[in-house]
């Protein structure tokens, strides 16, 4: 059963969007992926919204682009955590995207990420699932200690390449 349900507006979305799956996997957390769009078939998306609790989905991780209305009409219809993920645009940059997706009314919260910063919101929905899941928390304590370990293996490599250090 899905845990997390990852959602897009369009397929131009889905290099961005799976960023939100590699992390996902990496962790062991079951996810479905869609392609929905609010804006091009709202029945649809209805349907995917409202029955998305049921299906046992805790938390939607929402990418959309310019008038990116997805996340926040799941977070309208879906009584858990939405993580939205704004998508880089060409016309304003992914300012129109971004806004769109943050400047939720009150009542009713998106939690947005960077521009793009779909790892983020994988990230972030495992952090959301590790507060009820010990084995999962367990991971985000090795996730951590790999990533410092990486970028001290890189400084080391700054080092060896005769730049300054101490
Ligand atoms: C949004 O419109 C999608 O999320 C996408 O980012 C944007 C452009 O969609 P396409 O025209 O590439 O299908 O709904």
């Amino acid at each position: 059963m899905a845990a997390v349900s990852i959602v897009m507006g369009s397929d131009s979305d889905l290099p961005v969007m799976k960023k939100a799956a590699e992390v996902l996997r990496e962790f062991g957390v079951d996810f479905e992926m869609r392609i929905i769009s609010a804006h091009r078939e709202p029945d649809l998306f209805f349907e995917y919204a409202k029955g998305a609790e049921a299906r046992g989905v805790r938390v939607i991780i929402a990418g959309a682009g310019m008038a990116a209305h997805l996340p926040g009409m799941c977070a309208a219809l879906f009584p858990l955590p939405v993580i939205g993920v704004p998508m880089h645009t060409t016309s304003l940059g992914g300012r129109d995207s971004l806004y769109s997706i943050v400047q939720m009314p009150g009542g009713i919260p998106v939690a947005t990420v960077a521009i793009g910063g779909a790892k983020n919101a994988g990230l972030l929905a495992v952090k959301m699932l590790a507060i009820g899941d010990a084995s999962l928390r367990e991971k985000l304590d090795e996730y951590t200690k790999k990533m410092c370990a990486e970028v001290m293996a890189k400084d080391a490599h700054l080092a060896e390449a005769g730049y300054e250090n101490y």
